[in-house]
């Protein structure tokens, strides 16, 4: 089986570099670029720690490239609360290795989906959608070409900053819009899915046998993100959402999904930012749209463990 060719386009965010080691080794996963984007917070801080992570588990040869400063329309919001001032506090980060590419992210995005074949590159958001959104506008003709959209955003049942939005799609519910309604094949990975993937202390136990750079680093992310989540939402052990969306990727069996209609509410007074998922039955001949409802945790931990294994020791 060829590797599936991904961009990642993330704001690490704790839950996000697990999804880079996840991307980096997995050997059905082929990593054809990194792009950052303001979120768990600001675009310097967020692409500086995707740098640090790579050099963590020795990423080289792969594009890396800063993104959108800020939503479409919104003003920013961060998230602190959870990933701490720096935005993945808690692990000690070495300095990067890596030079930025001089692209900005929506070129790169755009470049490395026409450079490859028709369908064969899937975008994997782990963000707000901002950078996606203004590829989509900026080179439309990307829509056609890109395989499928696997995103770790919106909840169908609950949201994580409102009753009913969840945090990727809430900083820019109009990005969020944009990349909902073109007719790519769309995979949500939500909170529905995501809360299912709990790093329990068994998980943890069976990370810490691992014993390399990359292991001990993923320990210490869980570990401050794992507090926060305790302390702020009442999580007796932390979620960890975005390598959900790269784990369906590499096995889609690793969850099930449910074909519906998906749209992002703008104009809510109490639900902007809510992804509103029609589950009425049948769905529409033309949906393009589909959620992730149950997680095989068993599988999805094994393939989070078998890629840092993969990585093995590092040297730096
Ligand atoms: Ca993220």
């Amino acid at each position: 089986m060829l590797p599936k060719k991904i961009i990642l386009d993330c704001d690490p965010g704790h839950d996000d570099a697990i999804a880079l080691l996840l991307a980096h080794g997995n050997p059905n996963i082929e990593l054809l670029a990194v792009t950052t984007v303001v979120g768990n917070q600001t675009l310097s801080k967020v692409t500086h720690n995707a740098l640090c992570v790579a050099r963590i588990a020795n990423i080289r040869d792969v594009p890396f490239a800063a993104g959108c400063h800020r939503p479409l329309v919104r003003e920013i919001k961060n998230a602190p609360d959870i990933h701490g001032e720096t935005g993945l506090d808690g692990p000690s980060l070495p300095e990067p290795a890596m030079r930025l590419d001089a692209r900005h992210a929506v070129d790169l995005l755009i470049d490395v989906i026409m450079e490859n074949p028709p369908k064969s590159v899937t975008l994997v958001p782990t963000a707000g959608l901002t950078n996606i959104a203004m590829a989509a506008r900026k080179a439309p003709q990307i829509v056609e070409r890109v395989k499928e959209v696997v995103l770790m955003g919106g909840g169908y049942h609950k949201g994580n900053r409102s009753a009913v939005a969840e945090f990727n799609i809430l900083i820019d519910p109009e990005a969020a819009h944009i990349v909902f309604n073109e007719k790519w094949p769309l995979t949500m990975v939500g909170l529905d899915l995501t809360h299912q993937a709990q790093a329990t202390p068994d998980v943890i136990g069976e990370i810490a046998r691992i014993k390399t750079r990359s292991s001990q680093f993923v320990l210490d992310a869980l570990k401050f993100y794992g507090d926060r989540y305790r302390e702020h939402q009442g999580f007796g052990y932390p979620p960890v959402h975005d390598p959900c969306a790269v784990a369906y990727v590499i096995d889609p069996t690793v969850m099930t999904t449910q074909k519906v209609p998906v749209n992002i509410e703008l104009a809510g007074t109490l639900t902007t930012g809510m992804t509103v998922a029609d589950f009425r039955f049948p769905p529409p001949e033309d949906c393009h749209t589909q959620v992730a409802v149950k997680l095989d945790q068993a599988k999805f931990w094994q393939l989070v463990i078998d890629a840092l294994k993969n990585i093995g020791e590092t040297v730096y």
